[in-house]
């Protein structure tokens, strides 16, 4: 079960006593596990009521692709994309996330409903990103990050993983609270697949608890992602495909929200949403 909640967020997921199950929408045609499929606003707004319908508590709208190697779109694209998607899911009654890495892209979408800015450069990327966070005093999730997507499998670099992630969130934590960002408002993100091997993923997980010791609500993301393709790896020596990672995915949601994660994002939610229900179930059941 999460034991720290983020202040800003609205009742029922504060109380929730669980793991929060955030349900990924890419308006994108290119990312890496769901590329293309709900790139026109109709199909990612009805993806997104399908996500909430099978147990998501957040929907994390994004308009640009953080593959590895992938090209950004410009501000104007990335806003267009994502703005109708975010109005009609939030009329629809959805808590959204915007994921994004840039601050106007963040004002647009708090404007128009979302209450969490997901920044997976944790506001490296944009120098007016912190800005807009302590303006909207929304929540915001800090994601570990060392370079835009074209050149992080370069950065991979570690003395040791965890330690050098938990020190680097630190000084993301330390410069959000001196531009005005409230303790409240602050996620942390460990960045599982950002700027580290594939067996670095596996450390940062077992070590989840050091990263939760920096007194911050975390949230996890491994959902499809390459290391679990390559943990299932087949007889034939081919790392299994992005959407025959899910049941990977629902077993690291479990282990995560054992281990006190804030949040798992995912792209399929049904077996997350169980995964932390199991979890939940377990953990209380340890305490009585
Ligand atoms: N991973 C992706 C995108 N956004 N946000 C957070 N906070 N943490 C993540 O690990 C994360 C993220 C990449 O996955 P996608 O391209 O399938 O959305």
């Amino acid at each position: 079960m999460s034991s720290k909640k983020p202040g800003p967020l609205p009742p029922h997921l504060r109380e929730a006593g669980r793991t929060l199950v955030m349900g990924v929408v890419n308006v994108t045609p290119d990312s890496f596990s769901d590329g293309g499929e709900w790139f026109e606003p109709t199909a990612a707004v009805a993806h997104g009521k399908e996500l909430l319908a099978a147990g998501a508590d957040i929907l994390d709208v994004g308009g640009e692709s953080t593959r590895p190697g992938s090209a950004r779109v410009t501000q104007g694209e990335e806003i267009g994309r994502v703005l109708p998607v975010i109005t009609t899911l939030r009329a629809a009654g959805a808590t959204i996330s915007i994921d994004t890495t840039r601050a106007a892209v963040a004002r647009a979408a708090v404007a128009a409903g979302a209450v969490i800015i997901n920044d997976v450069s944790g506001g490296l990327s944009d120098p007016d990103m912190y800005e807009v966070a302590a303006e909207t005093g929304v929540v915001y999730c800090a994601m570990h990050w060392r370079g835009p997507a074209d050149i992080m499998d370069t950065l991979t670099e570690y003395d040791d993983v965890v330690t050098d992630v938990r020190h680097e969130l630190s000084e993301r934590i330390t410069a959000m609270r001196t531009a005005g960002i409230q303790k409240e408002q602050i996620v942390i993100d460990p960045g599982l697949g950002f700027s580290k091997t594939g067996a670095a993923n596996w450390p940062l997980l077992a070590g989840l608890d050091e990263i939760i010791s920096l007194g911050f609500p975390v949230l996890v993301g491994a959902s499809r992602k390459r290391f679990l393709g390559t943990l299932l790896t087949g007889p034939d020596g081919q790392p299994a495909p992005a959407h025959a990672r899910d049941g990977a995915t629902a077993a690291v949601s479990a282990l995560a929200a054992a281990a006190g994660a804030w949040c798992v994002r995912v792209h399929e939610v049904t077996g997350s949403a169980d995964a932390v229900r199991v979890s939940q179930a377990w953990t209380a059941a340890q305490r009585a």
